[in-house]
């Protein structure tokens, strides 16, 4: 190949190379940059055992970003034992370097790019943009450097903490003490230059409700909510290239505490705001502090000007976005009643008062808020408006469900609009603000949406004590950073990338499991909602499943524990073991409680046993706080997990944790046998009852029990005799102590067609025996298809569809790891119509067999998402076979209870009647209407339905082909 050609193709490959999309880097995905060992050729070192790089940054530059290039200098002793020196000037000695720089302050980054050896021209003039290259001969005297150029102070602080995740140190080295990933070599290799910038502007989190456990933590360590304190904060934000923050304020006022707050909030490069209900960067407590006479605009206002103009003129100098308009203090609604147009000459004095202190810029510039929280978003509903240079604060119901998003006018506003979302809440119907309980799938079922309707100036999530939330913190600001880089079909990944970015490679599969499972369950119903009577003791074998998940759960988390390196067991213990163990640990004493009530009743002797249980597994909910406040994170984290979780009665918690309430019995000192069932409270010998086990079907449950139990001390003998042959039992005599299970099934080869019955008689000791019935229908001449009916229902996962069909570019796809038992199905590109036609909207079918025919009622059930859009609902529409579709919104009755309901049981149930008149194969369709429904499940009840929390687990699927 001649001379010309080779530059000719250079040439190409330098075009193709500019016109190629960005690469993005995230640290938890798969571009990493920089390795152990010399992947290419071309690869920087940047650290032996003997040196690591200097990095080169401008005395001119940023303090937020040379101090941000000081952490990266110590990342690297954390990592290679060496620390990178900081140089601010370029010398013979270097050779190699980090260049870090900003666009405009940065010498060397404006030479490197005035000599066009970068090429910057696509993040210049973006928001907190990235530009990461490996350049030859940068600067005189540098042979090779490694240039981190930032649009801005953010875009180069990020793009410095993007190296730092990479060369092994994790953003929550510190707050959860992430192992460092040591190496004594580290390499650069980027055959490309990487560019990144966020999509949504302002990404944050709100440090609320923080006693007693963060204030705590906070009054040992720091004396108070001090700067001290804060940087920390600043640091992990920045490292988690967020730029947010809502400060604590149940007992403080971030900028009156310590006048460093905010000089170093700015100088970090974190942006301030104050809470929802905290206009003008002014803390609730300051108004306690320093206000005089009433928060009440109506008769107050001068004072309530100045007190505002205060905070304008004091923030001036520093980044901040001013809440405006007004609420009652402490969270609560201004007034009784809507007055509008009080609220709107509070927002003009507001804005005056911007206006005047901010006179060297126009008003616009000054970025302000308008939070549409709990009441405020009826007044805007009112028709209340701000001018549209001002954020519109979109608002959750408080337990993550997005109450409502910008409509397509909406979208025009200048301000544009955010989301403020919650993983922690103190209110109705019940505080959650001890353990995680979010799932990523639904943080992303939820922030899509907000990005899809454009709500994307600000991202802010209410994270209570901030631990033990980091791994939902990390997902919704890896999100907000950039949520096309995380699609759904990625949520189980993203667990495996966040344990991998924590703990390595080798546990990375297992963590993300155990990550999983307990969000999901969690999710299902928070650990303050839970009671004795939340999973079903006598029906599906709930309760008992579940405990037997969290028995797993629990050693799963055991056995990593005994095997992650002793660097990782503190962190393993923070992110993954105490939250398995603590929340499974509050489940496990809820089952044992609805034993012991149900063994009371019974008058079993075990009773007690279950009792003792009762009060192990609420002493053992205590030992591990204390690990964790002690030997686990030798004493780091005190206080953290103080927040009391048992034992609620109504929204707010208890003081202190309280045992549930048991019962205990006195056994006899003799034999007295008892016989229990399946399915039934009664238990042989109580007065007015028949006993009997749930009908056994073909594609039923494959086995029932009985349990002969003691409600004495002395052991005895027993006998059970079924009257047909076709009964099975495992054992048909032998001795009791306590309790004996005894498994009952049907020989289907030796069963009669039709419907037939037998009883199974069970002796031990006193007078008589238990008759326990037994019912089978066994029916013939139906070719079953598809889910079949069973035990009187058909229980069908949403995502089990036979088949889907799309329809005008919409169709039903899987959010993976959505829901309380599985996953669910919405429909995507999410947009703004709705398919009133059903000949357009895109279903779903679900293949069924019924052996009955009648009346029968099916229960979908929801995701609890608003309707999102004001004035419309959340429709879909259901049929069976060629039956006229029904049309049902979700949203109907928008009773206060409904959603109350909703929230507890993380679902929304919606039903509808539906007539089948012969058995055999049918078809049962979903369509879609209204976007932003998602389906997790559905169940068929056919006339034997039993209560249970999460419903039947999934009917037997049959095909025919
Ligand atoms: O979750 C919320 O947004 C509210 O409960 C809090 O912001 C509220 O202001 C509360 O902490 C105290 O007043």
């Amino acid at each position: 190949m001649d001379l010309k050609a080779t530059s000719f193709l250079k040439t190409i490959f330098l075009l193709l190379a500019f016109t190629l999309p960005l690469r993005h880097a995230h640290s938890l995905g798969d571009e990493a940059f920089i390795s152990k060992s010399e992947l290419s050729p071309s690869s920087l070192l940047l650290a032996d055992s003997n040196n690591t790089i200097p990095i080169l940054v401008d005395e001119a530059d940023e303090w937020g970003l040379i101090r941000a290039a000081r952490d990266l200098s110590v990342d690297f002793e954390r990592v290679t034992g060496h620390e990178a020196m900081l140089v601010h000037k370029s010398n013979k000695k270097l050779k190699t370097a980090i260049i870090v720089g900003t666009l405009e302050k940065s010498k060397f980054i404006g030479q490197l790019a005035k000599e066009r050896k970068i090429d910057v021209s696509s993040i210049r003039d973006k928001w907190e943009a990235y530009h990461i290259e490996i350049v030859d001969s940068p600067l005189p005297h540098i042979d090779r450097a490694l240039v981190i150029a930032g649009s801005d102070k953010r875009g180069a602080i990020f793009g410095v903490y993007e190296v730092s995740e990479q060369i092994g140190v994790s953003p929550w080295y510190w707050w959860a003490d992430a192992p460092i990933k040591q190496s004594e070599t580290l390499y650069a290799t980027l055959d490309a230059p990487i560019q990144d910038a966020p999509k949504v502007k302002y990404r944050g989190i709100f440090l609320n409700d923080e006693a007693p456990a963060l204030t705590g933590w906070v009054h040992e360590n720091y004396g108070d909510f001090n700067s001290e304190f804060y940087v920390h904060v600043f640091e992990l934000l920045l490292r988690l290239k967020s730029n947010f923050l809502w400060p604590a304020m149940w007992n403080n006022a971030f900028a009156d505490d310590d006048e460093q707050n905010m000089i170093l909030a700015h100088k970090y490069g974190i942006v301030m705001s104050t809470s929802h209900h905290e206009p003008m960067m002014r803390a609730d407590h300051e108004w306690n502090r320093y206000g005089e006479g009433p928060w009440d605009y109506a008769r107050n206002p001068d004072r309530l000007d100045e007190f505002w103009r205060e905070g304008a003129q004091r923030n001036k100098p520093y980044d901040s976005i001013y809440t405006i308009g007004m609420r009652g203090q402490a969270d609560t609604p201004m007034s009784e009643t809507e007055d509008i147009d009080l609220l709107e000459k509070i927002v003009k004095a507001q804005r005056e008062i911007l206006s005047e202190v901010f006179d060297d810029r126009p008003l616009e510039d000054v970025p302000q808020v308008w939070a549409l929280y709990k009441e405020v978003q009826g007044y805007y509903e009112s028709g209340m408006r701000v001018p549209d240079d001002v954020i519109l604060l979109w608002c959750d119901d408080n337990w993550g469900n997005i109450r409502r998003l910008p409509t397509v006018e909406e979208r025009e506003r200048s301000g544009g609009a955010g989301v403020y979302y919650h993983f922690d809440y103190v209110g109705g119907p019940r505080s959650y603000r001890w353990i995680n309980v979010i799932q990523l799938a639904k943080i992303w079922e939820q922030m899509n949406l907000a990005y899809q309707y454009d709500a994307n100036q600000i991202w802010l999530t209410n994270v209570g004590d901030l631990k033990p939330m980091e791994f939902p913190i990390t997902y919704f600001l890896d999100l907000a950073w950039d949520i096309e880089d995380w699609p759904k079909e990625q949520i189980p990944e993203y667990g495996q990338l966040f344990a991998r970015s924590i703990f390595g490679d080798q546990y990375a599969a297992e963590i993300a499991e155990l990550l999983a499972d307990y969000t999901r369950h969690n999710g299902r119903r928070k650990p303050e909602l839970q009671e004795a009577s939340t999973y079903s003791l006598l029906n599906y074998r709930e309760a008992e499943r579940i405990e037997a998940e969290l028995i797993d759960m629990e050693s799963r988390a055991e056995a990593l524990y005994e095997k992650i390196p002793e660097t990782a067991k503190s962190a393993f213990f923070q992110l993954v073991y105490y939250p398995v163990r603590a929340s499974s640990t509050i489940t496990r004493m809820y089952i044992a409680q609805g034993r012991n009530l149900l063994f009371a009743e019974q008058g079993r002797a075990s009773t007690n046993h279950w009792a003792d249980q009762v009060e192990l597994l609420f002493d053992l909910n205590k030992e591990l706080e204390d690990l964790y406040h002690g030997d686990a994170t030798n004493g780091k984290w005190n206080h953290m997990m103080s927040q009391p979780r048992i034992g609620y009665t109504h929204w707010n918690n208890p003081p202190a944790d309280t045992l549930p309430p048991v019962m205990r019995n006195r056994p006899n000192q003799v034999a007295d046998m008892g016989v229990a069932m399946e399915g039934m409270t009664a238990a042989w010998p109580a007065e007015g009852n028949s006993y009997a086990l749930p009908t056994f079907t073909p594609h039923g449950a494959k086995e029932r029990y009985l349990e002969i139990f003691n409600k004495g001390t002395v052991p005895f003998e027993f006998t059970a005799t079924p009257s047909e042959p076709w009964v099975l039992l495992t054992q048909d005599k032998g001795s009791v102590t306590d309790t004996l299970r005894l498994p009952v099934s049907v020989d289907w080869d030796k069963v009669p067609e039709g419907k037939s019955k037998a009883v199974i008689d069970v002796r031990g000791t006193g007078w008589g025996s238990a008759r326990i019935a037994i019912n089978v229908t066994n029916p013939t001449d139906i070719e079953a298809n598809g889910f079949v009916e069973a035990d009187g229902y058909i229980s069908i996962d949403a995502a089990s569809f036979s088949r889907k069909t799309e329809a005008q570019g919409i169709s039903w796809q899987v959010i993976p790891e959505l829901g309380r038992t599985g996953d669910s199905v919405s429909t995507f590109p999410v947009n703004d119509f709705s398919t009133e036609d059903l000949k357009d909207a895109p279903f779903l079918e679900y293949d069924l067999t019924f052996f009955s025919t009648g009346e029968f009622v099916i229960d979908t059930l929801w995701a609890p998402t608003w309707p999102i859009v004001p004035g419309r609902g959340l429709r879909y529409a259901i049929a069976i076979d060629d039956q006229i579709p029904q049309v049902v919104d979700l949203h109907e009755n928008r009773d206060h209870s409904l959603w109350q309901e909703s929230v507890r049981n993380g679902v929304r149930s919606s039903t509808s009647n539906h007539t089948i008149d012969s058995p055999g194969p049918h078809t049962l369709r979903i369509y879609r209407i209204d976007p932003a429904t998602t389906l997790q499940k559905i169940i068929i009840d056919t006339g034997d339905l039993q209560p249970s929390y999460l419903g039947p687990e999934e009917s037997d699927y049959v095909t025919t082909k």
